[in-house]
């Protein structure tokens, strides 16, 4: 086990030096979520929520050392054996790393130093413990043991630390991303909104903004080094640089940003003010040909969404965004640049660490979570949510609100009933476009007990929201958000 700690240490320390984020758990990480079957991620989301991250490291880790430790039974009498479970495990991480979308050229070293590492340090070993089979009250052979393992530890311990210090481009990253100037927005002005206890804010900050993605590890992209090409069935090719993007006309727009994870009653959604260039222009600009349907965008690592050109080019200002509530955007929300399409769930078009757009056809490629089990296409479907109350209040006047959303349709009714009773029309806040969710609320003469309240929201057109309970997958939860009170 000590071997294999020391190899990680080792492998970190190369990742850093070699500006790579492909560290051996990483690489096997990401290998991982590409692979993993729909039923258990979701169950690993159940679980974990956002932190689903940080258990599948932990997770790697213990199935590692555990792996570690019977190889390590099997050096004690034969060498090759022990070495064979370390080739193996080093071999899968540097497979794994090899074949990642941002590998380069050097993509598979942390791994492959990782298993070398392990290799020499479980020859040593093997070579102290050979005297003690014979002779297991050897005290100078225990000494010997417990020495190098001292000292094996303390050195993965320093390198280790050593691998936090040389971490890749992370520090320059987040230097160069605090020393940016962008174009401000002229005015912040978010409408006043609903302000009860609890109530959700109309603007989701950007630390509260929820986030969802396949990075185990965040791609680190410097602005200097970001470009982005438009190609494919164009006219003219497009090659943008950062510096290019904030000379262009810039837009500043409100868009409610929306994940089709998102449970029914659940927070996967945010609300935010996006500034950025607008892709028709760009789009316009490349010209693209009248047989092509779609784009596929691509992140940095890998990441693909596919996205109908028609929602690019019409009025509803999808953009290149740069900046999020004025910040250049945080890395994990896809510095520097990322897409945002309103009206659409983000698996199909928000793509993060954006590198690269290909105009093309549906019929010509599969985007990433098209094969996972997820649909084509993913238009946001019409949904509201309860906020306040969500437990309990005291009897009297209680305020009932929450959000509802349509994006790029509009909402035009909110209503809430108590106990299956009568729908009653709760009000609406002002409404910035039909581009964000709306917030609603109700003021209800709550009686004393257990109660069960209800929202359904209707569209621009009257239409109201799918009643019947759908999961998420493949293309959007349905279901009227139901909340138990208890009045006291
Ligand atoms: N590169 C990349 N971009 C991505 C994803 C991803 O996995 N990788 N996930 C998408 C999904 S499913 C959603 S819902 C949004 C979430 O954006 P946020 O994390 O900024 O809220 O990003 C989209 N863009
Ligand atoms: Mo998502």
């Amino acid at each position: 086990m000590l071997a294999a700690l020391a190899g990680l240490a080792v492998g970190s320390v190369a990742a850093g030096l070699l500006g790579t984020r492909q560290t051996p758990v990483v690489a096997i990480g990401s290998a991982f979520i590409d692979r993993v079957p729909p039923w258990l991620k979701d169950l690993a989301v159940n679980w974990f929520g956002t932190h689903d991250k940080t258990a599948l490291r932990v997770g790697i880790l213990v199935v590692l050392l555990a792996l570690a430790a019977v190889g390590g039974v099997l050096a004690v009498r034969r060498y090759w054996a022990g070495s064979l479970v370390t080739v193996v495990l080093a071999g899968l991480a540097v497979a794994a790393a090899a074949t990642r979308a941002d590998a380069g050229q050097t993509g598979f070293v942390p791994s492959a130093v990782a298993g070398l590492t392990a290799l020499g340090i479980l020859r040593l070993y093997s070579r102290r413990l050979e005297p003690l089979l014979d002779t297991p009250d050897d005290g100078v052979s225990r000494r010997g043991f417990l020495q190098l393992s001292a000292g094996v530890a303390l050195g993965a311990a320093a390198i280790g630390a050593l691998g936090r210090l040389v971490g890749g481009n992370r520090a320059a990253v987040a230097d160069a991303r605090k020393a940016l100037q962008i174009p401000q927005p002229p005015s912040r002005g978010a409408p006043a909104g609903v302000q009860a206890d609890g109530a959700t804010s109309w603007v989701t900050s950007n630390d509260d903004f929820y986030r969802i993605d396949t990075a185990l590890s965040v791609p680190q992209i410097l602005p200097e080094d970001w470009k982005l090409r438009i190609h494919g069935m164009v006219e003219r090719e497009l090659e943008l640089t950062y510096d290019d993007l904030l000379k262009r006309e810039v837009v500043h727009k409100w868009v409610t940003l929306t994940c089709v994870s998102n449970e029914v009653g659940g927070d996967l959604i945010g609300n935010a003010l996006w500034s950025g260039v607008l892709l028709k222009d760009l789009l316009e600009e490349a010209g693209p040909s009248t047989d092509a349907d779609a784009i596929q965008s691509m992140s940095k690592d890998g990441f693909t969404a596919g996205t109908p050109l028609p929602t690019l080019l019409d009025d509803r200002q999808a953009m290149l965004a740069f900046a999020m509530n004025g910040q250049p955007l945080p890395v994990e929300h896809g510095f520097p640049v990322r897409i945002v399409v309103p009206g659409l769930y983000g698996y199909v078009s928000a793509t993060k660490w954006l590198t690269d757009i290909e105009v093309t056809r549906f019929d010509r490629f599969e985007a990433y979570w098209t094969p996972r089990g997820w649909s084509e296409l993913g238009p946001i479907k019409l949904s509201s949510r309860i906020d306040v109350p969500r437990s309990k209040a005291p009897a009297g006047q209680v305020t009932v609100a929450g959000v509802a959303w349509d994006q790029h349709v509009g909402v035009s009714k909110v209503e809430v009933r108590v106990d299956g009773g009568p729908w009653q029309q709760a009000t609406l806040a002002t409404d910035a476009s039909v581009d964000t969710w709306r917030q609603w609320h109700w003021t209800w003469n709550a009686t004393r007990g257990n109660h069960v309240l209800q929202v359904r929201a209707f569209d621009a057109k009257g239409k109201p929201q799918i009643e019947a309970s759908a999961p998420p997958a493949p293309n959007g939860a349905t279901g009227l958000h139901t909340v138990d009170v208890k009045i006291g």
